[in-house]
This record gives C-alpha cells, sequence and structure tokens, in this order.
C-alpha cells in the first residue's frame, strides 16, 4: 500500500452532479490519534473540495479500529446517510492482535455495506511500523484519509 505509486486521489470531477446534495458519515479510531486525526484532515478536505457541503458530514470517533464496524452500522443504518467512510491506524505489534483486529474491521466493514448497500469504505492503515503510518497519513506517500473519501465518492457516482 504506496499511495505515491498507487493511488485514488486522481479523480476528475466533471460527473459530480448533485455531490451537494449527499451526506456522509466518518467514523475515525482514536487509536493512534496522531495519524488518524491526519487521516479524518485528508478526508473532510477532500470531500469538500469536491462539492460536498460540511453540513453534510457527520462525524463520530470510536475508541479503536475494532469498535469501526459498529460506528459504521450506527452510520450507515440512518436514512439520511449516503456512505460512510472508516478511518483507523492499526500497527504491527509482537502480538496477534494485529491480525485480529484487521481481519475483524474487514469483515465487519464489508457485511456492513453489503447489508446497508451503501459503500461503507476501508480506510484504515495497517503498517509494520509508526512511521509507515506517518508517511500514508499526510506524509510522503500522501494521504490515505483523502483516498478513502475519493473511493466513497466513486461508489457514489460510478453506478
Ligand atoms: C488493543 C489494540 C491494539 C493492541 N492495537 C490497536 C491498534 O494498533 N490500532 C487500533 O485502532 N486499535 C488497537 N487496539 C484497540 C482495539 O481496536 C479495540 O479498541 C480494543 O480491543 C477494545 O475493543
Amino acid at each position: 500500500m504506496v499511495s505515491s505509486i498507487k493511488n485514488l486521489s486522481s479523480y476528475s470531477q466533471v460527473s459530480l452532479k448533485g455531490v451537494s446534495e449527499k451526506r456522509f458519515g466518518i467514523v475515525v479510531s482514536e487509536w493512534n490519534s496522531a495519524v488518524t486525526e491526519s487521516l479524518l484532515e485528508g478526508a473532510l478536505q477532500t470531500l469538500l473540495s469536491h462539492g460536498v457541503q460540511k453540513k453534510n458530514i457527520s462525524t463520530v470517533q470510536v475508541p479503536g479500529s475494532f469498535e469501526l464496524s459498529l460506528g459504521a452500522q450506527r452510520m450507515a443504518k440512518n436514512e439520511f446517510i449516503d456512505a460512510v467512510v472508516c478511518l483507523g491506524c492499526v500497527i504491527q505489534g509482537e502480538t496477534r492482535h494485529f491480525e485480529f483486529i484487521c481481519n475483524a474491521v474487514a469483515n465487519g466493514l464489508t457485511n456492513v455495506s453489503i447489508k446497508y448497500h451503501k459503500p461503507v469504505v476501508f480506510g484504515v492503515l495497517t503498517t509494520d511500523t509508526y512511521q509507515q503510518a506517518l508517511d500514508r497519513a499526510g506524509g510522503k506517500h500522501g494521504n490515505k484519509g483523502d483516498e478513502a473519501a475519493i473511493t466513497a465518492i466513486k461508489m457514489l457516482f460510478n453506478q
């Protein structure tokens, strides 16, 4: 996952008619908050720069990435939310926590997306080190928060 080589950030705004009426939910994990706050900033700026109205963006925090699935479900079941962007950062440690959390959130978000038939974007950094996460949260490899927002827009408008 190297944003500078492969990324979703370049996207034409030409076909985004009606974007100002779309409503987005953002669920952001507090764990590794310096990283996730940068992801959030990137996602917010990207949504706004593509014509989403500030009043149409709802943001909630959850304690850790494991809780993103429930946060996403609460957002997705709200009939006024069109797409949900989930942001987190899980860093490989000495334990198998990493894989448990990553697998759980990937499966959880997939299930929520299918259940509610809405885009639920996996904007979760899963890195070996803290530095790798910083590099992808506004650092030398871009900002995965931007890409998560772009993904939500693409899923709403490329149907
Ligand atoms: C417990 C835990 C660990 C070890 N590491 C991370 C992490 O790197 N990133 C993250 O977002 N959350 C981590 N957590 C917290 C879990 O996601 C979860 O909040 C707790 O296990 C409580 O359910």
